[in-house]
């Protein structure tokens, strides 16, 4: 069940199908002028609920009800396209819209009945179809926000149930939950993420280039000490954006080593962990591109799980890499209860891989 978009303009001589991302205030977004893009979908945080209809066509913004901390303003982290033409459609609980190249999904889906394992399963299911349905059936990136993510779900941490639930819709759909797992990241909210489970996905054409961090067991090797089934996600992507251009999606990375989590109560301490697993990430990331990128060039999201730590955690990170001293940081929880901050981020730098 597909229809053409209106949106349509004369780009696909000059830059066809080029991927890009950028950081826009609402008013931006709302206005469309994407330098002559077309935005295949937004990742918005801080949008004020009375404005997120969960049932109506979402114009590609995928709006996250989180609590925006220190001096952050709402924002939306938009991808575009220099594509000729969107198209949009529905895949079950997901509304997509493509250029053919390049897609951006997002579902909220939720739990009236059953688990948060039941929920996770029937999200991915439809993101698989939707996948298909919209010819780019290769994730490059995933975004997933649970209720209340470290609460426990009947003799098992929500997360833990989330996790058994991806990963059978990764194996049913013969998508490999293992070597090549998109990039993400999971946090939790306090409950306010309209429509309960939200899932959101940046797919292409093209398998991404799986990047992991060797200060770090990959997180779909865990043991069973984090869960009966492994979370499904590499430490990053690297995909080719198109244009000469080389994209680095850096997941979620938090403050651990091997697999534990470190620094318990300790706010500084995870934070500095977190930047030397980024730096790793990126150095990890060389080795398979010849892409060049830096801590200052990537576009940090900050989430912390106490809004009290909001301000020392943007102090650590402002000396470490000055460029990031307004990194928007929003109140959510981390997938572990002992981990106190995450970051994400995402990247463009000329090259090609390796
Ligand atoms: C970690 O490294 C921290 O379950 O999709 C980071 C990124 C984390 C993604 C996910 C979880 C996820 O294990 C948590």
């Amino acid at each position: 069940m597909t229809e053409v978009d209106a949106l349509s303009r004369g780009w696909s001589a000059r830059a066809p199908h080029v991927l890009r991302a950028e950081r826009l205030d609402l008013t931006q977004w709302r206005d469309g002028h994407h330098d002559g893009s077309l935005a295949l979908g937004g990742v918005a945080w801080g949008l004020p609920r009375a404005d997120v209809d969960v049932d109506a066509d979402s114009g590609g913004l995928a709006a996250l009800d989180t609590p925006l901390l220190g001096p952050t303003q709402p924002w939306v982290d938009a991808w575009l396209t220099r594509g000729g033409a969107l198209r949009s459609g529905r895949s079950g609980s997901v509304q997509w819209r493509t250029d053919g190249h390049w897609a951006f999904g997002q579902l909220n889906l939720p739990e009236a009945q059953g688990s948060l394992e039941q929920a996770a399963y029937r999200a991915y299911r439809d993101v698989f179809a939707a996948l298909e349905d919209c010819g780019c059936p290769q994730l490059l990136r995933l975004w997933n926000y649970l209720p209340r993510i470290n609460a426990d779900g009947g003799g098992l941490e929500r997360y833990r149930q989330f996790n058994i639930g991806r990963q059978q819709a990764f194996m049913d759909a013969q998508r490999d939950p293992f070597d090549g797992a998109p990039a993400a990241c999971a946090l939790g909210t306090a409950g306010a993420t309209p429509g309960g489970l939200s899932v959101r996905f940046l797919a292409g054409r093209l398998a991404p280039k799986p990047v992991e961090n060797p200060r770090q067991v990959s997180a779909y090797r865990y043991s069973r000490a984090y869960g009966p089934r492994a979370p499904t996600f590499s430490r990053a992507a690297l995909a080719d954006a198109g244009g000469g251009q080389l994209a680095l999606l850096v997941s979620g990375t938090a403050s651990i080593v091997g697999e534990h989590s470190v620094h318990h109560g300790d706010v500084v301490a995870q934070t500095q962990e977190t930047l030397r697993n980024l730096q790793a990430v990126i150095d990890s990331a060389h080795r398979g591109c010849s892409a060049r990128y830096r801590l200052a060039d990537l576009h940090p999201t900050v989430y912390v799980r106490h809004a009290a730590d909001a301000v020392v955690v943007g102090q650590v990170l402002a000396q470490a890499e000055p460029s990031w001293r307004d990194a928007p940081c929003v109140q959510a929880d981390i997938c572990r209860a002992d981990l106190l901050v995450e970051i994400e981020a995402h990247a463009f730098a000329p090259g090609a891989l390796a």
